[in-house]
Protein backbone atom coordinates (compact mmCIF):
# COMPACT_ATOMS: atom_id res chain seq x y z
CA UNK A 1 0.00 0.00 0.00
CA UNK A 2 2.91 2.35 -0.99
CA UNK A 3 0.13 2.43 -3.39
CA UNK A 4 -0.95 4.67 -0.60
CA UNK A 5 2.27 7.54 -1.82
CA UNK A 6 -0.56 9.78 -2.31
CA UNK A 7 -0.32 9.04 -5.75
CA UNK A 8 -3.52 6.92 -5.52
CA UNK A 9 -6.56 8.43 -5.56
CA UNK A 10 -9.00 7.85 -2.61
CA UNK A 11 -11.41 5.03 -4.43
CA UNK A 12 -8.12 3.43 -5.49
CA UNK A 13 -7.10 3.31 -1.61
CA UNK A 14 -9.89 1.28 -0.77
CA UNK A 15 -9.29 -1.97 -2.98
CA UNK A 16 -5.32 -1.39 -3.13
CA UNK A 17 -4.22 -2.93 0.09
CA UNK A 18 -4.38 -6.48 2.14
CA UNK A 19 -6.85 -5.63 5.33
CA UNK A 20 -3.21 -5.01 7.28
CA UNK A 21 -3.19 -2.09 5.15
CA UNK A 22 -6.57 -0.50 5.61
CA UNK A 23 -5.85 1.14 8.89
CA UNK A 24 -2.90 2.63 7.93
CA UNK A 25 -4.22 3.88 4.91
CA UNK A 26 -7.21 5.72 6.18
CA UNK A 27 -4.41 7.05 9.50
CA UNK A 28 -2.65 8.37 6.58
CA UNK A 29 -4.94 10.17 4.38
CA UNK A 30 -5.89 11.78 8.07
CA UNK A 31 -2.37 12.81 8.82
CA UNK A 32 -2.78 14.87 4.92
CA UNK A 33 -6.14 16.88 5.57
CA UNK A 34 -4.79 18.03 9.14
CA UNK A 35 -0.98 18.04 8.22
CA UNK A 36 -1.86 20.44 5.07
CA UNK A 37 -2.65 23.89 6.38
CA UNK A 38 -1.41 23.27 9.96
CA UNK A 39 2.38 23.30 9.45
CA UNK A 40 3.69 26.91 7.67
CA UNK A 41 6.72 25.94 5.41
CA UNK A 42 9.55 26.65 7.68
CA UNK A 43 12.23 26.34 5.02
CA UNK A 44 13.84 29.70 4.43
CA UNK A 45 17.00 28.86 3.04
CA UNK A 46 17.27 29.80 -0.68
CA UNK A 47 17.47 27.13 -3.08
CA UNK A 48 20.97 26.43 -5.09
CA UNK A 49 19.47 26.33 -8.60
CA UNK A 50 22.30 25.46 -10.67
CA UNK A 51 23.69 26.79 -13.66
CA UNK A 52 24.04 23.71 -15.58
CA UNK A 53 23.13 24.28 -19.02
CA UNK A 54 21.59 20.92 -20.08
CA UNK A 55 21.39 18.92 -23.50
CA UNK A 56 18.03 19.22 -24.58
CA UNK A 57 15.90 15.94 -26.10
CA UNK A 58 12.65 16.77 -27.56
CA UNK A 59 10.57 14.26 -27.29
CA UNK A 60 8.08 13.04 -29.85
CA UNK A 61 5.16 11.47 -27.55
CA UNK A 62 4.45 13.08 -24.53
CA UNK A 63 5.06 11.18 -20.99
CA UNK A 64 2.68 9.98 -19.54
CA UNK A 65 1.15 12.22 -16.47
CA UNK A 66 -0.68 8.60 -15.19
CA UNK A 67 3.16 7.61 -14.56
CA UNK A 68 2.81 4.73 -16.77
CA UNK A 69 6.26 3.77 -18.64
CA UNK A 70 10.03 5.37 -18.20
CA UNK A 71 13.00 5.97 -19.48
CA UNK A 72 16.56 3.79 -19.76
CA UNK A 73 19.75 4.28 -21.00
CA UNK A 74 20.89 1.82 -23.21
CA UNK A 75 23.21 1.93 -26.30
CA UNK A 76 20.24 0.94 -28.34
CA UNK A 77 21.57 1.35 -32.06
CA UNK A 78 24.81 -0.52 -31.52
CA UNK A 79 27.40 2.50 -32.31
CA UNK A 80 29.04 2.53 -29.11
CA UNK A 81 27.34 5.68 -27.23
CA UNK A 82 24.70 5.91 -25.01
CA UNK A 83 21.08 6.61 -26.02
CA UNK A 84 17.59 6.72 -24.00
CA UNK A 85 14.65 4.69 -24.31
CA UNK A 86 11.59 5.97 -23.57
CA UNK A 87 8.23 4.55 -23.02
CA UNK A 88 4.58 5.61 -22.55
CA UNK A 89 1.17 4.01 -23.36
CA UNK A 90 1.15 2.70 -27.17
CA UNK A 91 4.74 4.30 -27.64
CA UNK A 92 8.42 3.55 -28.02
CA UNK A 93 11.11 5.95 -28.40
CA UNK A 94 14.59 5.96 -28.68
CA UNK A 95 16.84 9.19 -29.02
CA UNK A 96 20.37 10.20 -29.24
CA UNK A 97 21.89 12.50 -26.90
CA UNK A 98 22.63 15.01 -29.43
CA UNK A 99 18.47 15.26 -29.34
CA UNK A 100 18.09 13.24 -32.96
CA UNK A 101 15.43 10.67 -33.26
CA UNK A 102 16.56 7.09 -33.27
CA UNK A 103 13.50 5.70 -34.07
CA UNK A 104 9.88 5.64 -32.63
CA UNK A 105 7.03 2.93 -32.65
CA UNK A 106 3.43 2.64 -31.53
CA UNK A 107 2.96 -0.04 -29.81
CA UNK A 108 1.08 -1.86 -27.21
CA UNK A 109 3.47 -2.05 -24.47
CA UNK A 110 3.15 -3.21 -21.09
CA UNK A 111 3.06 -0.14 -19.11
CA UNK A 112 1.32 -0.04 -15.98
CA UNK A 113 0.44 2.64 -13.50
CA UNK A 114 -0.90 2.90 -9.92
CA UNK A 115 -1.18 0.12 -7.10
CA UNK A 116 0.28 -2.96 -9.04
CA UNK A 117 -1.86 -5.13 -6.48
CA UNK A 118 -4.19 -3.37 -8.07
CA UNK A 119 -3.41 -2.92 -11.41
CA UNK A 120 -0.22 -5.42 -12.21
CA UNK A 121 3.03 -5.15 -12.83
CA UNK A 122 5.22 -3.39 -13.89
CA UNK A 123 4.02 -0.30 -12.38
CA UNK A 124 5.11 2.87 -11.31
CA UNK A 125 7.70 5.02 -13.06
CA UNK A 126 8.90 1.04 -14.99
CA UNK A 127 10.06 1.53 -18.38
CA UNK A 128 9.04 -1.98 -19.05
CA UNK A 129 11.69 -2.00 -21.89
CA UNK A 130 15.13 -4.13 -22.31
CA UNK A 131 17.92 -3.28 -24.54
CA UNK A 132 20.54 -6.37 -25.05
CA UNK A 133 22.07 -8.22 -27.58
CA UNK A 134 20.21 -11.63 -27.50
CA UNK A 135 21.11 -13.24 -30.12
CA UNK A 136 25.14 -12.92 -30.10
CA UNK A 137 25.36 -10.99 -33.38
CA UNK A 138 26.76 -7.76 -31.66
CA UNK A 139 23.65 -5.81 -32.59
CA UNK A 140 21.45 -4.49 -29.85
CA UNK A 141 18.15 -5.70 -29.61
CA UNK A 142 14.61 -4.10 -28.19
CA UNK A 143 12.10 -6.38 -25.88
CA UNK A 144 9.05 -5.76 -24.52
CA UNK A 145 5.96 -7.70 -23.45
CA UNK A 146 2.73 -6.04 -24.90
CA UNK A 147 -0.50 -5.72 -23.17
CA UNK A 148 -1.32 -9.83 -24.26
CA UNK A 149 1.48 -11.80 -23.29
CA UNK A 150 3.80 -11.45 -26.72
CA UNK A 151 6.97 -11.18 -26.46
CA UNK A 152 8.21 -8.87 -28.93
CA UNK A 153 11.86 -8.43 -30.10
CA UNK A 154 12.90 -5.75 -32.49
CA UNK A 155 16.08 -4.57 -33.87
CA UNK A 156 17.35 -2.23 -32.14
CA UNK A 157 18.87 -0.03 -35.29
CA UNK A 158 15.50 0.84 -36.45
CA UNK A 159 12.54 -0.35 -34.20
CA UNK A 160 11.79 -3.05 -36.70
CA UNK A 161 10.08 -6.15 -35.55
CA UNK A 162 12.41 -8.98 -36.19
CA UNK A 163 10.25 -11.39 -34.01
CA UNK A 164 7.34 -12.00 -31.55
CA UNK A 165 6.07 -15.03 -29.79
CA UNK A 166 3.07 -15.01 -27.77
CA UNK A 167 3.92 -17.25 -24.35
CA UNK A 168 0.87 -19.06 -22.70
CA UNK A 169 0.41 -16.96 -19.23
CA UNK A 170 -0.29 -19.04 -15.88
CA UNK A 171 -3.69 -19.96 -15.23
CA UNK A 172 -5.15 -17.13 -12.46
CA UNK A 173 -2.69 -14.75 -14.07
CA UNK A 174 -4.53 -12.03 -16.52
CA UNK A 175 -1.56 -11.68 -18.74
CA UNK A 176 2.35 -11.65 -18.50
CA UNK A 177 3.16 -8.27 -17.12
CA UNK A 178 7.34 -8.02 -16.47
CA UNK A 179 9.91 -9.19 -18.92
CA UNK A 180 13.71 -8.89 -17.86
CA UNK A 181 16.48 -9.93 -19.88
CA UNK A 182 18.78 -12.25 -17.75
CA UNK A 183 21.88 -14.56 -18.35
CA UNK A 184 20.95 -17.69 -16.37
CA UNK A 185 22.81 -20.33 -18.37
CA UNK A 186 25.85 -18.59 -18.69
CA UNK A 187 25.73 -18.23 -22.31
CA UNK A 188 25.03 -13.75 -21.44
CA UNK A 189 21.96 -12.34 -22.48
CA UNK A 190 19.98 -15.12 -23.94
CA UNK A 191 17.49 -15.78 -21.10
CA UNK A 192 14.22 -13.96 -20.33
CA UNK A 193 12.27 -13.86 -16.84
CA UNK A 194 8.91 -13.20 -17.35
CA UNK A 195 6.72 -12.34 -14.32
CA UNK A 196 2.92 -11.74 -13.41
CA UNK A 197 0.46 -11.51 -10.97
CA UNK A 198 -2.49 -13.17 -9.86
CA UNK A 199 -5.47 -11.79 -11.89
CA UNK A 200 -7.97 -11.63 -9.31
CA UNK A 201 -7.98 -9.78 -5.34
CA UNK A 202 -5.17 -8.75 -3.89
CA UNK A 203 -2.42 -8.51 -6.91
CA UNK A 204 1.50 -10.10 -6.04
CA UNK A 205 3.34 -11.31 -8.45
CA UNK A 206 4.40 -14.74 -7.32
CA UNK A 207 4.61 -16.39 -11.06
CA UNK A 208 7.75 -16.35 -12.41
CA UNK A 209 8.92 -18.19 -15.24
CA UNK A 210 11.99 -18.16 -17.59
CA UNK A 211 12.58 -18.99 -20.81
CA UNK A 212 15.85 -19.59 -22.97
CA UNK A 213 15.43 -16.94 -25.90
CA UNK A 214 16.15 -19.32 -28.66
CA UNK A 215 13.21 -21.63 -27.39
CA UNK A 216 10.66 -18.86 -26.30
CA UNK A 217 7.82 -20.77 -28.17
CA UNK A 218 9.11 -24.35 -25.97
CA UNK A 219 8.65 -25.19 -22.57
CA UNK A 220 10.33 -23.04 -19.88
CA UNK A 221 13.69 -23.61 -18.49
CA UNK A 222 11.44 -23.16 -15.20
CA UNK A 223 8.92 -22.31 -13.61
CA UNK A 224 7.46 -21.09 -10.44
CA UNK A 225 3.95 -20.24 -8.85
CA UNK A 226 5.42 -18.77 -5.05
CA UNK A 227 8.25 -16.30 -5.80
CA UNK A 228 8.20 -14.19 -2.71
CA UNK A 229 7.25 -11.05 -4.70
CA UNK A 230 7.91 -7.18 -4.22
CA UNK A 231 3.99 -5.42 -3.37
CA UNK A 232 4.55 -2.64 -6.06
CA UNK A 233 7.20 -3.65 -8.64
CA UNK A 234 8.99 -6.52 -10.09
CA UNK A 235 11.58 -8.78 -9.01
CA UNK A 236 15.05 -7.10 -9.44
CA UNK A 237 17.93 -9.64 -11.08
CA UNK A 238 21.54 -9.32 -10.47
CA UNK A 239 24.47 -11.98 -10.49
CA UNK A 240 24.56 -11.84 -6.39
CA UNK A 241 27.66 -14.40 -6.00
CA UNK A 242 29.81 -13.37 -9.09
CA UNK A 243 29.43 -16.49 -11.06
CA UNK A 244 28.62 -14.65 -14.25
CA UNK A 245 24.61 -15.81 -13.64
CA UNK A 246 21.86 -13.89 -12.45
CA UNK A 247 19.85 -14.72 -9.51
CA UNK A 248 15.98 -13.38 -9.51
CA UNK A 249 15.52 -11.45 -6.39
CA UNK A 250 12.32 -10.22 -3.77
CA UNK A 251 12.14 -11.72 -0.44
CA UNK A 252 12.72 -14.67 -1.87
CA UNK A 253 16.24 -15.43 -3.83
CA UNK A 254 15.91 -17.50 -7.11
CA UNK A 255 18.80 -18.94 -8.42
CA UNK A 256 19.70 -19.45 -11.74
CA UNK A 257 17.79 -22.99 -11.91
CA UNK A 258 15.23 -21.07 -10.32
CA UNK A 259 15.57 -23.26 -7.33
CA UNK A 260 14.75 -21.13 -3.78
CA UNK A 261 17.79 -20.79 -1.06
CA UNK A 262 17.70 -23.13 1.39
CA UNK A 263 16.90 -20.18 4.14
CA UNK A 264 14.07 -18.13 4.26
CA UNK A 265 13.38 -14.34 5.22
CA UNK A 266 11.50 -13.73 8.25
CA UNK A 267 7.84 -15.54 8.04
CA UNK A 268 4.78 -13.32 9.76
CA UNK A 269 4.81 -15.31 12.99
CA UNK A 270 3.93 -14.64 16.55
CA UNK A 271 7.23 -14.32 17.49
CA UNK A 272 8.06 -12.24 15.16
CA UNK A 273 6.40 -8.46 15.61
CA UNK A 274 4.08 -9.85 17.07
CA UNK A 275 2.93 -11.46 14.48
CA UNK A 276 2.21 -8.38 12.58
CA UNK A 277 1.72 -8.61 8.63
CA UNK A 278 4.31 -7.17 6.07
CA UNK A 279 5.10 -6.32 2.35
CA UNK A 280 8.09 -5.37 0.76
CA UNK A 281 8.18 -1.93 -0.69
CA UNK A 282 11.30 -1.93 -2.27
CA UNK A 283 14.35 -3.66 -3.45
CA UNK A 284 18.42 -2.54 -3.79
CA UNK A 285 21.17 -4.82 -4.75
CA UNK A 286 24.91 -3.37 -3.94
CA UNK A 287 27.62 -4.58 -2.05
CA UNK A 288 26.62 -3.17 1.27
CA UNK A 289 29.58 -5.67 2.85
CA UNK A 290 32.83 -5.94 1.08
CA UNK A 291 33.43 -8.53 4.13
CA UNK A 292 30.66 -10.63 2.94
CA UNK A 293 31.34 -12.41 -0.54
CA UNK A 294 28.84 -10.87 -3.37
CA UNK A 295 26.39 -8.17 -3.29
CA UNK A 296 23.73 -8.32 -1.07
CA UNK A 297 20.18 -7.33 -0.99
CA UNK A 298 18.39 -4.89 0.70
CA UNK A 299 14.77 -4.91 1.43
CA UNK A 300 12.30 -2.58 2.70
CA UNK A 301 9.16 -3.64 4.32
CA UNK A 302 5.90 -1.98 5.07
CA UNK A 303 3.79 -3.46 8.08
CA UNK A 304 5.87 -4.52 10.44
CA UNK A 305 8.29 -1.39 9.02
CA UNK A 306 11.85 -3.76 8.91
CA UNK A 307 15.06 -2.70 6.84
CA UNK A 308 16.74 -6.00 6.02
CA UNK A 309 19.98 -6.55 4.38
CA UNK A 310 20.25 -10.25 2.62
CA UNK A 311 23.44 -12.51 1.41
CA UNK A 312 22.21 -15.48 -1.21
CA UNK A 313 24.76 -17.71 0.74
CA UNK A 314 24.44 -16.27 4.45
CA UNK A 315 20.91 -15.38 4.33
CA UNK A 316 19.96 -12.44 6.53
CA UNK A 317 22.70 -10.29 7.76
CA UNK A 318 20.56 -8.37 9.68
CA UNK A 319 16.99 -6.99 10.02
CA UNK A 320 16.38 -4.02 12.18
CA UNK A 321 13.48 -1.67 12.83
CA UNK A 322 13.69 1.88 13.80
CA UNK A 323 11.31 1.84 16.41
CA UNK A 324 8.36 0.25 13.68
CA UNK A 325 8.49 3.41 11.73
CA UNK A 326 8.53 2.66 8.53
CA UNK A 327 10.95 3.09 5.91
CA UNK A 328 8.85 3.62 2.57
CA UNK A 329 11.60 4.31 0.43
CA UNK A 330 15.56 4.39 0.20
CA UNK A 331 19.01 5.28 -1.25
CA UNK A 332 22.06 2.71 -0.71
CA UNK A 333 25.24 4.23 -1.42
CA UNK A 334 28.68 4.94 -0.01
CA UNK A 335 27.38 7.63 1.68
CA UNK A 336 30.34 7.73 4.65
CA UNK A 337 33.68 7.28 4.02
CA UNK A 338 34.44 6.81 8.05
CA UNK A 339 32.45 3.45 7.96
CA UNK A 340 33.18 0.12 6.09
CA UNK A 341 30.47 -0.75 3.51
CA UNK A 342 27.63 0.98 2.11
CA UNK A 343 24.78 3.18 4.14
CA UNK A 344 21.16 2.95 3.52
CA UNK A 345 19.12 6.25 3.62
CA UNK A 346 15.79 6.14 4.50
CA UNK A 347 12.99 8.39 3.69
CA UNK A 348 10.66 7.78 6.19
CA UNK A 349 6.81 7.19 5.94
CA UNK A 350 5.27 10.66 6.83
CA UNK A 351 3.01 12.37 4.38
CA UNK A 352 4.76 15.71 5.09
CA UNK A 353 7.32 16.28 7.16
CA UNK A 354 9.51 13.94 6.72
CA UNK A 355 12.05 12.39 9.34
CA UNK A 356 14.41 10.37 7.43
CA UNK A 357 17.72 8.66 9.14
CA UNK A 358 20.46 6.76 7.85
CA UNK A 359 22.10 3.17 8.23
CA UNK A 360 25.11 1.95 8.55
CA UNK A 361 26.16 -1.31 6.65
CA UNK A 362 25.54 -3.23 10.19
CA UNK A 363 21.81 -1.83 10.38
CA UNK A 364 22.67 0.74 12.85
CA UNK A 365 21.09 4.16 12.95
CA UNK A 366 23.91 6.66 12.11
CA UNK A 367 21.88 9.66 11.19
CA UNK A 368 18.52 11.40 11.24
CA UNK A 369 17.07 14.82 10.38
CA UNK A 370 13.93 16.53 9.50
CA UNK A 371 13.55 17.07 5.60
CA UNK A 372 11.86 20.78 6.69
CA UNK A 373 15.55 21.52 8.35
CA UNK A 374 17.67 20.96 5.02
CA UNK A 375 15.13 21.33 2.35
CA UNK A 376 15.42 24.87 0.59
CA UNK A 377 12.63 27.85 0.25
CA UNK A 378 9.24 26.76 -2.31
CA UNK A 379 10.23 22.32 -1.97
CA UNK A 380 7.39 20.68 -1.61
CA UNK A 381 6.94 19.67 2.27
CA UNK A 382 5.81 16.01 0.83
CA UNK A 383 9.37 15.81 0.47
CA UNK A 384 11.65 13.48 -2.18
CA UNK A 385 10.70 10.56 -4.09
CA UNK A 386 11.61 8.50 -6.65
CA UNK A 387 15.01 8.35 -5.18
CA UNK A 388 18.17 7.97 -6.77
CA UNK A 389 21.73 7.22 -5.63
CA UNK A 390 24.05 9.33 -8.30
CA UNK A 391 27.62 9.19 -8.70
CA UNK A 392 27.73 12.99 -9.35
CA UNK A 393 30.86 14.59 -8.17
CA UNK A 394 33.83 11.42 -9.07
CA UNK A 395 34.39 11.38 -5.57
CA UNK A 396 34.46 8.68 -3.44
CA UNK A 397 30.87 9.78 -1.59
CA UNK A 398 27.46 9.36 -3.51
CA UNK A 399 24.68 11.87 -3.73
CA UNK A 400 20.83 11.08 -3.83
CA UNK A 401 19.16 12.22 -6.96
CA UNK A 402 15.29 12.83 -6.14
CA UNK A 403 12.12 14.80 -7.54
CA UNK A 404 9.82 16.79 -5.64
CA UNK A 405 7.38 14.11 -4.16
CA UNK A 406 3.49 14.27 -5.49
CA UNK A 407 4.33 16.51 -8.16
CA UNK A 408 5.63 17.54 -11.20
CA UNK A 409 8.55 19.39 -9.89
CA UNK A 410 11.96 20.43 -8.95
CA UNK A 411 14.84 17.59 -8.88
CA UNK A 412 18.12 17.99 -6.59
CA UNK A 413 21.00 16.31 -5.43
CA UNK A 414 21.80 15.60 -1.88
CA UNK A 415 23.76 14.56 0.42
CA UNK A 416 22.22 11.53 2.30
CA UNK A 417 24.24 11.95 5.19
CA UNK A 418 23.39 15.80 6.01
CA UNK A 419 20.20 16.48 3.83
CA UNK A 420 21.94 19.29 2.58
CA UNK A 421 21.12 20.01 -1.03
CA UNK A 422 24.01 20.23 -2.88
CA UNK A 423 21.74 21.49 -6.17
CA UNK A 424 18.54 22.14 -7.57
CA UNK A 425 17.30 21.49 -11.40
CA UNK A 426 14.26 23.71 -12.11
CA UNK A 427 12.01 21.24 -13.94
CA UNK A 428 8.49 19.98 -14.28
CA UNK A 429 9.66 16.14 -13.84
CA UNK A 430 7.72 13.48 -15.37
CA UNK A 431 10.45 10.63 -14.04
CA UNK A 432 13.47 11.54 -12.92
CA UNK A 433 17.02 9.22 -13.58
CA UNK A 434 20.34 8.89 -13.09
CA UNK A 435 23.24 7.02 -15.36
CA UNK A 436 26.01 7.47 -17.30
CA UNK A 437 26.17 8.70 -20.09
CA UNK A 438 27.69 11.00 -21.38
CA UNK A 439 31.15 8.72 -20.86
CA UNK A 440 33.33 9.94 -18.34
CA UNK A 441 31.95 6.97 -15.93
CA UNK A 442 30.32 9.72 -14.10
CA UNK A 443 26.34 9.48 -14.13
CA UNK A 444 24.27 12.45 -15.62
CA UNK A 445 21.10 13.74 -13.84
CA UNK A 446 18.61 13.01 -16.21
CA UNK A 447 15.28 14.65 -15.73
CA UNK A 448 12.46 14.04 -18.28
CA UNK A 449 9.54 16.27 -18.22
CA UNK A 450 6.11 16.04 -20.50
CA UNK A 451 8.05 16.80 -24.05
CA UNK A 452 11.55 17.22 -23.07
CA UNK A 453 13.97 14.87 -21.52
CA UNK A 454 17.07 17.48 -20.23
CA UNK A 455 20.72 15.61 -19.52
CA UNK A 456 22.63 17.16 -17.01
CA UNK A 457 26.31 16.51 -16.83
CA UNK A 458 28.87 17.63 -13.97
CA UNK A 459 31.20 20.54 -15.62
CA UNK A 460 33.37 20.46 -12.85
CA UNK A 461 36.51 18.40 -12.98
CA UNK A 462 36.41 14.83 -12.52
CA UNK A 463 38.90 13.85 -10.16
CA UNK A 464 38.76 10.14 -10.80
CA UNK A 465 39.07 10.21 -14.50
CA UNK A 466 40.34 6.52 -15.44
CA UNK A 467 37.86 4.81 -13.07
CA UNK A 468 36.10 2.35 -15.45
CA UNK A 469 32.86 3.08 -17.14
CA UNK A 470 29.51 1.94 -14.77
CA UNK A 471 28.57 -0.36 -17.33
CA UNK A 472 31.25 -2.70 -16.96
CA UNK A 473 29.23 -4.03 -13.94
CA UNK A 474 26.71 -6.26 -14.71
CA UNK A 475 24.32 -5.31 -11.96
CA UNK A 476 24.49 -2.03 -12.87
CA UNK A 477 23.69 -2.40 -16.52
CA UNK A 478 21.20 -4.50 -14.75
CA UNK A 479 19.97 -1.97 -12.16
CA UNK A 480 19.42 0.76 -14.65
CA UNK A 481 17.18 -1.21 -17.02
CA UNK A 482 15.23 -2.41 -14.22
CA UNK A 483 14.34 -0.06 -12.16
CA UNK A 484 10.45 1.60 -11.07
CA UNK A 485 9.32 4.50 -8.59
CA UNK A 486 9.84 2.14 -5.30
CA UNK A 487 13.06 0.76 -6.06
CA UNK A 488 15.36 3.25 -8.54
CA1 LIG B 1 24.13 4.66 -29.54
CA1 LIG C 1 21.68 -8.93 -31.62
CA1 LIG D 1 24.95 -15.88 -9.74
CA1 LIG E 1 29.20 -8.19 -0.10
Amino acid sequence: MTSKDGLIHMDTFRHACAPLCATLAFATVGIMHTGAGAHAPSQTRPAPVTSIKPRVIRLTVPMDAEARGGIIAADVDGDGRMDLVVTAPNHIGAYRLDGKQIWSVATDVRVSAGSSENTGLPGHHAPGVQVADIDGDRRPEVLHLDQDSRVYIRDGKNGAVKRTVRIAHPEGSERWEHLAVANLRGRGDRDIVLQTTNARGYRVGSFVSAYAVEKLDGPPLWSTRGFGALAHGPFRLADLDGDGRDEICGYTILGPDGKRTDWQYPPIEKSRAGGASFHIDSVFIADVRPDVPGLEVILLEEGRNYTACVSKAQGVLWWTTKGREEPQNAAVGEFDLTRPGLETWCRSRFNEHQKPWVLDAHGQVIARYNMDDVAPAGWTLSGVEAIFTIDWTGGPVQLALAKERHKEGDVALFEPMTGRFVSVFRAQAHRVYAADVVGDWREEVIVVNRDTIEVYGNPERNPNPRRPRLWTQQHYRRNKMNWNYYSP
